[in-house]
């Protein structure tokens, strides 16, 4: 596990980033596609967003959410994210609606720093963001 500082400008940044941003999100679209199908299912998408832990989580401060509202959220978050209601998300979809959730956290976030605990296994946009800055305050040779 490790620490990472990181605040709005770190995840704007990321998310301007247009060849890296697409390729990380593409990366989480492959990774959340259980079936291999190309698309992403209610349940798929489920799945996804209590791995981010976005929605338990406010920033590593944990917050107890009754499962009712949980699924009610989950379901919204669906609907959102599949904009021509075919009831899949497809990588179109899932890009679009990544750079507006990431914005949207960036906005959040402005600028006050917040400190994230991670595994090392973790695969978050939110990680790759802190990952591309530490990247390139690094002197370049
Ligand atoms: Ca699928």
């Amino acid at each position: 596990m490790g620490v990472v500082v990181i605040d709005g400008s770190t995840v704007r940044d990321f998310v301007s980033d247009e060849g890296q941003f697409k390729k990380s999100v593409d990366e989480s679209f492959a990774s959340l596609d259980l079936n291999n199908d190309g698309v992403l299912s209610r349940t798929e998408l489920r799945k996804a967003f209590e791995s981010m832990r976005l929605l338990e989580t406010h920033f590593g401060i944990d917050v107890v959410t009754p499962p009712e509202q949980l699924s009610q959220l989950y379901d919204s978050i669906f609907e959102k994210f599949d904009g021509d209601h075919s009831g899949t998300i497809d990588l179109e979809e899932f890009r679009a609606e990544m750079k507006k959730i990431m914005l949207a956290i960036a906005d959040g976030l402005g600028s006050c720093p917040i400190q994230m605990l991670l595994e090392d296994d973790d695969h978050s946009l939110l990680k790759k963001a802190a990952d591309l800055e530490a990247s390139k305050s690094k002197p370049s040779s």
